[in-house]
């Protein structure tokens, strides 16, 4: 078991951040997806089921535990605090609505708590409250999250990323396509769902988006 301060030295090395979503991974399961995710070497994964009951999340969150230690990659867990726990992750990723920060760390001392933002207020916000970091998004339009239409355009990384002290992630509607356009902006962190959940093979993809990002960042 890591403590926080391996898990946030582990959360500054990242460079892709995959996230699930059984529906759209063209009829696999998470754990075929997982699979591949850690064939093509992904160092983080998120667990993120927006709609299933508890008991389903918190068997396949076991699941997905045991293989990321086996391959001594970080698991977090999307919206719930209590399943992160129980299955021994790494740590939760927190929504506006979800527990408050404060709270999160008052039960999980230990954990990475990630916090989603979609403004710089929002994001300055969750560090001062404890976030260990933030996500800025949706970058572009995105089919995965439901009920949001407003996006962010690269230009809000390159206006909040610079005044984060605490590392962030950027996501929504970033593929191999246009993932030039956020590393452009200041992204080095990059998280993705149908990205990556919708290729034919998906550890192709993520060595693929990780070179992506590896070039980039050695162009600099
Ligand atoms: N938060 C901001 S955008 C997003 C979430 C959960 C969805 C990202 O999904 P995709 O498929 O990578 O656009
Ligand atoms: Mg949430």
């Amino acid at each position: 078991m890591m403590n926080r301060e391996q898990r946030i030295a582990r959360i500054g090395q990242i460079d892709l951040y995959p996230v699930t979503c059984q529906d759209l991974s063209l009829g696999r399961s998470n754990l075929d997806v997982l699979e591949g995710l850690l064939q093509g070497g992904a160092r983080i994964v998120q667990l993120r089921e927006k709609h299933w009951d508890k008991k389903d999340l918190y068997e396949m969150a076991v699941e997905f535990r045991r293989r990321t230690r086996a391959h001594d990659a970080l698991l977090i867990v999307n919206d719930h605090l209590d399943v992160a726990l129980a299955a021994g992750a790494d740590g939760v990723h927190l929504g506006q609505e979800d527990l408050p920060l404060e709270a999160a760390r008052r039960i999980a001392p230990g954990m990475i708590l990630g916090a989603s933002s979609h403004s710089l207020d929002e994001a300055l916000t969750a560090e001062r409250q404890g976030a260990d970091y933030v996500n800025i998004g949706p970058i572009f339009p995105t089919e995965t999250k439901q009920g949001v239409s407003r996006f962010l355009g690269p230009s809000a990384i390159r206006e909040i990323g610079p005044s984060l002290k605490i590392p962030f992630t950027t996501m929504g509607g970033i593929n191999r396509e246009n993932i030039d356009q956020v590393l452009e902006a200041g992204a080095g962190r990059v998280a993705m769902v149908s990205g990556i959940t919708k290729a034919r093979d998906i550890a192709e993809r993520v060595r693929e988006l990780r070179r992506q990002i590896k070039e980039f960042t050695l162009a600099k």
